[in-house]
C-alpha cells in the first residue's frame, strides 16, 4: 500500500505529456495515439503498474509492449522516463499548454513557438495583443481574439476527472462494499450519482451493522494507494489511478435524508431548503423538522423524503436547480426519463476501415450481442478515399445476412470543411443509409455557418459532436446552438449526443433545448472498438440530465421509423 513507487496516475500523466510533446514535434500520429492509449490503459488498471513493470509483467496487459514497459521501469527507478526528459529539454513547458486553447492545434502551436519565438503564456498573450499572431499564414484577428478570451477564462485548479473514467471504478467499489458482511445499504452519491460529466471526488453512503469494519475494509483494499482520512464512520482513500473516494457510514433510520443530502447538488439542496422554510419545515441532512411542532421526520427512503416534502421523486440526474423542484411540485416532471435499455441501435461507429480497432463484422456481432436492432458503420470519409467507400459498401452487403437479425447500415462520417462543403460527393452520399456530418478542424472559422450549410445538404442526416469540445482539452467552438436547433428543425437533421467520455456533446442543457424544440436527438457511442459501444451509457446519462424521455431520443425507435 504505502510505497514510494509512482501511482498509476503519475505514470499515465507522463505518457500523456510525452504524446503531447510528440504531437507538437510533428511525430507520426500512430506513435502519439499509441502513447495516449497506453496512458488511459495505465490509468484504468487497478493494479500498481510500476510494480508490474519492475517484475517484467506489465507487458502481459493488452496494449503494453516491451517498449512501454521499459519506460515504466525508468519512471519507477529514476522518476521520469528518458524520452520525456529529452523532449522536455527541447520544448518549453508552457508551450504544451497552448495546445489546450481553442483553435490552436499542434501545428499552429509549433509555428507560434518556432517562428515567433513565443514560449510562455504571458508571451502568447502579448503576441495576441500586439497582433503578431496574424503575421503567420492562416492565423487572423479571430485567432488572436480567441486566444485572449481563452486565456482570460482559464480557470485555476486541477482538472476534474471524466465521469467515464470514474464511474466504472465507483460502481465496482460500491459492489465490493455491498459484498462485505457488515454492509447493509450502499449507494453512490454526489456528482457521480447525478452523472455529471466530470467529478472531483467520489462519494459513497452506506449503512452497516458494524460501521468500523466497513470503513476499515475500504482502507485495506488492494487498489488503495493512500489513506487520507480514517475514522469509525468515515474513510477517504485515493486509488492507484488517482481517484478520491469518500465513504460515510450513516444510521439506517435517516439513510434517505443523508443520501439525499450527499447526492446534492448543493444548488438543488439550497433551493429545496428555502422552499421548505416557506412551508415551516427545516431540512438538514439529519431530518426534516416541523418548526412549530418540533417534530422530526427521518426516513430510510429518498422517495419518502421527496413525497413528505410535497414533490414527485426527482431522479438524481435532474438535481441541479434547473427548474426540477418547481416541476416536481406541480407533478410536471417527465414520467420516465430515457434509459439505456431503450436504445435499439447505434448510428455512429468506426471500424478498422478508418481509425477503429475492430472489423465491420466484429462491430456488428458486438452490437447484436448488445441486443441492438441496427448499427450504422460511419467511418471517416477522408480515410475511404479512392473508392474505399464503395469497397466497404460491398463488404457490408456481403455481411448483411450473416449478422441478422441485426440490420447493418451503410453510414459515413463526412467532414465539414472550412468553407462549409463536405468531403464526399452527393452521388456517393446518396448511396448511404445514414450520413453524419462533423466539424473536425478550423473550429474558429464560422462553425455555425458551416454546420448550417451542411444541414442544407439533403443527404446529411445528423450532425456529429456539434460543438467539438474535448473536456479538459479543448473549449467548445463558438457555435450558436439556438441557430443550430432552428436549422435542424427546418431541415429535419438530427443532432447527436456523442457519448465519448471527453466529448458528451451536445451537453445536457443544449440537448434539452433541442428536444423541447422538437429536434431529433440521437445518442451515439462514436465507438472506435467493440468495448467502447458501451459509452452510450454516458450519453444516456447526459440525455437524462437534459430531461429527455425515450420518445425524444431517435434511436429508441425501430429503423424503419428513422430511415431517411
Ligand atoms: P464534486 O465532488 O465537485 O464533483 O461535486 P459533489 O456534488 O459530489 O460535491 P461534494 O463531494 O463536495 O459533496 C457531495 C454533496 O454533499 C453535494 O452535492 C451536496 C452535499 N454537500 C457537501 N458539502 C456541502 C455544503 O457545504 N453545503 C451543502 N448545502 N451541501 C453540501
Ligand atoms: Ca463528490
Ligand atoms: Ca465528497
Ligand atoms: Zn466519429
Amino acid at each position: 500500500m504505502a510505497t514510494t513507487l509512482p501511482r498509476n496516475a503519475d505514470v499515465a500523466d507522463q505518457f500523456e505529456l510525452l504524446a503531447d510533446l510528440l504531437e507538437l514535434e510533428g511525430t507520426d500520429m500512430f506513435q502519439v495515439l499509441a502513447y495516449r492509449r497506453a496512458a488511459s490503459l495505465i490509468r484504468e488498471t487497478p493494479r500498481p503498474i510500476a510494480e508490474l513493470a519492475l517484475a517484467g509483467r506489465a507487458k502481459e496487459l493488452p496494449g503494453i509492449g516491451a517498449t512501454i514497459e521499459g519506460k515504466i521501469v525508468q519512471i519507477a527507478e529514476v522518476g521520469e522516463m528518458e524520452a520525456l526528459t529529452k523532449r522536455k529539454q527541447r520544448v518549453p513547458p508552457e508551450v504544451v499548454s497552448f495546445m489546450r486553447l481553442p483553435g490552436l492545434g499542434p501545428k499552429t502551436v509549433r509555428r507560434i513557438w518556432q517562428e515567433l519565438g513565443v514560449t510562455t503564456v504571458d508571451e502568447l498573450r502579448r503576441a495576441a495583443e500586439l497582433e503578431q499572431l496574424r503575421t503567420l499564414r492562416g492565423l487572423g484577428a479571430k485567432t488572436e481574439e480567441n486566444v485572449l478570451r481563452a486565456l482570460a477564462a482559464k480557470p485555476a485548479g486541477p482538472p476534474r476527472t471524466l465521469l467515464g473514467a470514474a464511474l466504472p471504478a465507483l460502481l465496482a467499489v460500491v459492489a465490493v462494499l455491498r459484498d462485505h458482511p457488515a454492509a447493509e445499504l450502499v449507494c453512490e452519491a454526489g456528482s457521480a450519482r447525478r452523472r455529471r460529466e466530470t467529478v472531483r471526488d467520489l462519494d459513497i453512503i452506506a449503512t452497516a451493522s458494524d460501521p468500523k469494519a466497513l470503513t476499515a475494509y475500504l482502507t485495506q483494499l488492494e487498489w488503495v494507494a493512500e489513506v487520507s482520512a480514517h475514522g469509525p464512520t468515515k474513510a477517504t482513500v485515493v486509488s492507484q489511478n488517482g481517484l478520491r473516494f469518500d465513504l460515510r457510514v450513516v444510521p439506517p433510520h435517516s439513510y434517505g435524508n443523508l443520501l439525499q443530502h450527499f447526492t446534492g447538488s448543493k444548488h438543488h439542496n439550497v433551493a429545496l431548503r428555502e422552499d421548505a422554510v416557506r412551508r415551516g419545515l427545516s431540512v438538514s441532512e439529519y431530518g426534516v423538522q416541523d418548526v412549530e411542532t418540533r417534530e422530526v421526520f427521518q426516513t430510510r427512503s429518498e422517495e419518502e423524503l421527496y413525497a413528505y416534502l410535497g414533490y414527485q421523486f426527482i431522479p438524481p440526474e435532474l438535481r441541479e436547480n434547473r427548474g426540477e423542484l418547481e416541476a416536481a411540485r406541480r407533478g410536471g416532471l417527465p414520467a420516465r426519463l430515457v434509459e439505456h435499455g431503450d436504445l435499439r441501435g447505434d448510428l455512429h461507429t468506426h471500424t478498422n476501415w478508418s481509425d477503429g480497432r475492430n472489423t465491420v463484422e466484429e462491430m456488428a456481432v458486438a452490437a447484436r450481442e448488445r441486443g441492438y436492432e441496427y448499427l450504422a458503420i460511419c467511418d471517416h470519409a477522408q480515410r475511404l478515399r479512392g473508392g474505399g467507400l464503395e469497397r466497404q459498401a460491398a463488404e457490408i452487403e456481403a455481411l448483411r445476412e450473416r449478422v441478422e437479425p441485426l440490420r447493418l447500415l451503410r453510414g459515413v462520417e463526412v467532414n465539414v470543411r472550412a468553407d462549409g462543403s463536405l468531403d464526399v460527393s452527393d452521388d456517393e452520399l446518396a448511396g448511404c443509409d445514414w450520413v453524419v456530418a462533423s466539424v473536425h478542424s478550423g473550429f474558429d472559422r464560422d462553425p455555425t455557418g458551416r454546420i448550417v450549410a451542411a444541414m442544407q445538404n439533403p443527404h446529411v442526416d445528423c450532425i456529429g459532436h456539434p460543438t467539438g469540445r474535448k473536456i479538459n482539452r479543448r473549449e467548445p467552438a463558438d457555435v450558436d446552438v439556438t441557430r443550430l436547433i432552428e436549422s435542424a428543425l427546418a431541415t429535419g437533421t438530427a443532432l447527436e449526443i456523442n457519448s465519448q467520455p471527453d466529448r458528451l456533446d451536445l451537453i445536457d442543457a443544449h440537448a434539452r433545448a433541442a428536444a423541447e424544440a422538437g429536434v431529433r436527438v440521437v445518442v451515439n457511442s462514436d465507438g472506435h472498438g467493440i468495448e467502447t459501444l458501451q459509452y452510450v451509457e454516458l450519453g444516456i446519462a447526459q440525455a437524462r440530465r437534459g430531461w429527455l424521455t425515450a420518445d425524444q431520443v431517435l434511436n429508441t425507435r425501430p429503423w424503419p421509423e428513422i430511415a431517411p
